[in-house]
């Protein structure tokens, strides 16, 4: 690790790595991309999972030096993967934290990275919570509206589960809505409900978001979503988050 000005934090001691998890188109059952899923592999501990260590990375500060450390890291791994190359589609997802989007300097460490590894910007997604458009301030909106102006793209994360109103939609330049996995579960659960994923893909149509569904487990719910026309999926029934040599193994020889 390294490379992005050492913050004497993990990734300073090459102790933060990514995985990822590939996203499936599912008219034609291809990778198309990947999202980037940081873990810290502790020398005592073992694999931490973000749930327990991005919380308090927030509430201290560090996040910023941490959420830049998987940015550069996941961009430049995606060159690597070839999607600076213009007949390659391959986009790559990074979660990017409340805290961040508060930095105003965002756009900017954003377009740097861009620079630093030469992915197009078009190649990258960043992936936010709802909580990001309920923070409506002025200075939230000139950070998004920045980005989009680089050129990458915005998707909000786990759709469905925040309480923003589909006037924030309009008012902020979304891409993408990625339908949370409690919706995709109730599609092959117990009681079996695909009114809210239906609903959510229908949204995404009349806004002209592409929609991706999440922690598809079962070939009955990559069929239902495949019907309801939705883009894109990601999820055990494809693959689990993957240490980048076996997600690069994916790709060129897909399975
Ligand atoms: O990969 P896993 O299912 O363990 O992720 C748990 C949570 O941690 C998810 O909500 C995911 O979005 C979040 N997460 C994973 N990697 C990152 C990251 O690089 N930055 C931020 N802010 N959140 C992440
Ligand atoms: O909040 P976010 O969507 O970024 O979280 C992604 C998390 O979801 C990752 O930690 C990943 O491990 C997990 N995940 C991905 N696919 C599935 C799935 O099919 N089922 C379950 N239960 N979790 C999944
Ligand atoms: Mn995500
Ligand atoms: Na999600």
């Amino acid at each position: 690790a390294g490379g992005t000005g050492g913050t004497g934090g993990a990734e300073g001691t090459g102790e933060l790595v990514l995985y990822y998890q590939p996203t499936i188109e599912l008219r034609s059952g291809t990778v198309t991309g990947f999202e980037a899923l940081v873990r810290w592999n502790h020398p005592v501990r073992g694999m931490i999972s973000p749930a327990d260590f991005i919380p308090l990375a927030e509430s201290t500060g560090l996040i910023r030096p941490l959420g830049q450390w998987v940015l550069a890291e996941a961009c430049r791994q995606g060159v690597e993967w070839g999607a600076g190359d213009p007949d390659r589609v391959l986009t790559m997802a990074v979660n990017v934290s409340g805290r961040q989007f508060d930095q105003t300097d965002l756009p900017a460490i954003v377009a740097g990275v861009l620079a630093d590894t030469g992915l197009p910007p078009e190649r990258l997604c960043l992936e936010m919570t709802e909580s990001v458009l309920m923070t409506d301030t002025e200075e939230n909106l000139a950070v998004l509206l920045s980005l989009k102006a680089i050129g990458v793209r915005l998707a909000i994360d786990d759709f469905g589960t925040g309480y923003s109103s589909l006037a924030y939609l309009r008012r902020f330049p979304v891409d993408t809505l990625k339908i949370d996995r409690s919706f995709v579960e109730r599609i092959g659960g117990a009681t079996p409900d695909a009114a809210l994923a239906r609903t959510i893909v229908q949204l995404g149509q009349s806004l002209g978001m592409a929609t991706v569904a999440e922690g598809i487990e079962q070939y009955a719910q990559f069929l239902a979503l495949r019907r309801m026309g939705c883009d894109l999926a990601q999820g055990y029934y494809f693959s689990r988050p993957l240490p980048a040599d076996e997600a690069g193994a994916l790709l060129r020889d897909p399975a």
